[in-house]
């Protein structure tokens, strides 16, 4: 078999010490922490769009990497090759898991049939690669937002032929996501917004886009398709205002429409930022909701404010991002997945490896400081402190809803003033760089 990465054998665990650039220094696949290991709580999972079909072009210069198993003159045969080198690379790094989207895996022909059979050729190889290596599927979905079809929305299409075309296109994508074993399969509402609201009709649009996720919902069972679905939030980017705005806007439109018992979010840490959220505060929204189910881990850049999907490095976001994981129970289905793409100028191949390897420590240290964090109950001592009010017997009573305004008021009237107490937030960043 070509080799595809010949610059990396395996990537190994060299612990802290090493200065070995293609080494893990933190992530030791096998190491337990809380009782499960490494592995078994951060589930990494490569991106097949960034990773392999992301090129480096963007809206002001064409693509600058060349890569080995894109040179064949055939479609498909690159299709093909690119799958053999993802399947290498992934060994290599040693992740357990992969994330597609119907058009990465194998390019649109004419008709949805013939597009749809290209899939099948595709699947099966990936499929047979999978028992090879041991990879997992941690979830599949589909590009309604890339073709001149889907220009004006998929779901949210003024036309229902174009409806017609993003549900069939997703029905392909849930079945293939189904035969290759994945455990869950995500929307991402691509271009299910609006530019201009003088030409949208807001009602109209978000009661289709509510249908198409009842389908998809209704064609999972006719499939046995047992894979938990997922949304993924993000505020703007291509339209100017994207319906999934961020985990509240989700929440709600999910429960408007009756669909919340079916659904869970894949919350990516760079549309946190674009909503002006961190990315700890969506990850503790859907924690508090029952609705965490999945993560896209990247970062943003504050000053260019646009979807740069750089790799994850910060220690202070992996950290506080590990902690609410952890307090939520862990993933189940979902996992960490690398929606990131190296820099236009980062050309190597070796930089696809320094990329995820940083990404996975950073996430490695991430689940070992919040594990302190977890075993000392620093913040949550704190935060029940703060709270200890409410585990009184007149705040338990308040909090029971026994206390009407007049009971309250005559509470106030004998009691007076509340006494104040500090909220401590510089000691508890204090306290949390002591720990990172
Ligand atoms: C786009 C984005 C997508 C989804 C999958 O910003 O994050 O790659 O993760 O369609
Ligand atoms: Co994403």
């Amino acid at each position: 078999m070509r080799e595809f990465f010949p610059e990396v054998k395996k990537v190994k665990y060299e612990g802290p010490d090493s200065k070995n650039p293609l080494a893990f220094k933190h992530y030791n696949p096998k190491q337990k922490v809380m009782g499960k290991t490494m592995a078994e709580h951060l589930r990494f999972a490569v991106c097949y769009w960034h990773t392999f079909k992301g090129l480096g072009a963007d809206q002001f210069g064409a693509n600058t990497i060349v890569r080995s198993y894109d040179d064949a003159a055939d479609p498909m045969e690159r299709a093909e090759q690119t799958m053999h080198a993802a399947f290498e690379f992934f060994t290599k790094l040693g992740v357990d898991f992969w994330c597609f989207h119907d058009r990465d895996i194998a390019p649109e022909a004419d008709t949805l049939a013939e597009t749809n059979k290209r899939l099948d050729k595709i699947v099966a190889l990936a499929k047979k690669l999978q028992r090879d290596t041991g990879l997992k599927c941690l979830w599949g979905t589909t590009n309604a937002f890339s073709h001149p079809r889907f220009m004006a929305g998929a779901g949210t299409n003024p036309n229902p032929h174009v409806f017609a075309y993003a549900a069939s296109q997703i029905k392909k994508a849930m079945e293939i996501t189904k035969e290759l074993g994945g455990q869950g399969y995500v929307f991402w509402g691509g271009r299910e917004g609006y530019d201009t609201l003088l030409n949208t009709d807001m009602k109209r649009e978000l009661d289709h886009l509510a249908l198409l996720l009842q389908l998809a919902v209704d064609h999972k069972k006719k499939i046995g398709f047992k894979g938990q679905l997922y949304i993924e939030p993000k505020p703007k980017e291509p339209t100017k205002h994207q319906y999934d705005f961020d985990a509240g806007n989700c929440f709600a439109f999910l429960q408007k429409y009756g669909l919340l018992p079916h659904f869970k979010l894949n919350i990516e840490a760079n549309h946190a930022t674009l909503a002006a959220h961190t990315f700890h505060h969506e990850l503790e929204f859907c924690a508090v909701n029952g609705i965490l189910g999945s993560v896209d881990a990247n970062r943003g850049d504050l000053l260019l404010g646009w979807d740069t999907d750089q790799f994850p490095t910060d220690l202070y976001d992996t950290s506080l991002a590990m902690y609410i994981i952890l307090k939520a129970g862990g993933f189940t289905t979902g996992g960490l997945n690398f929606d990131a793409h190296v820099r236009r100028q980062s050309i190597d191949n070796l930089d696809l490896f320094y990329a995820h390897i940083g990404a996975m420590d950073a996430f490695a240290r991430g689940l070992k400081i919040a594990s302190k964090l977890m075993r000392s109950k620093v913040f949550e001592k704190a935060v029940n402190k703060r709270y200890s009010g409410w585990d009184t017997d007149f705040g338990k009573k308040v909090a029971a809803g026994k206390m009407d305004f007049t009971k309250l008021e005559a509470y106030i009237l004998e009691k007076g003033e509340p006494k104040l107490q500090s909220g401590r937030q510089e000691l508890l960043e204090n306290i949390l760089n002591e720990y990172i």
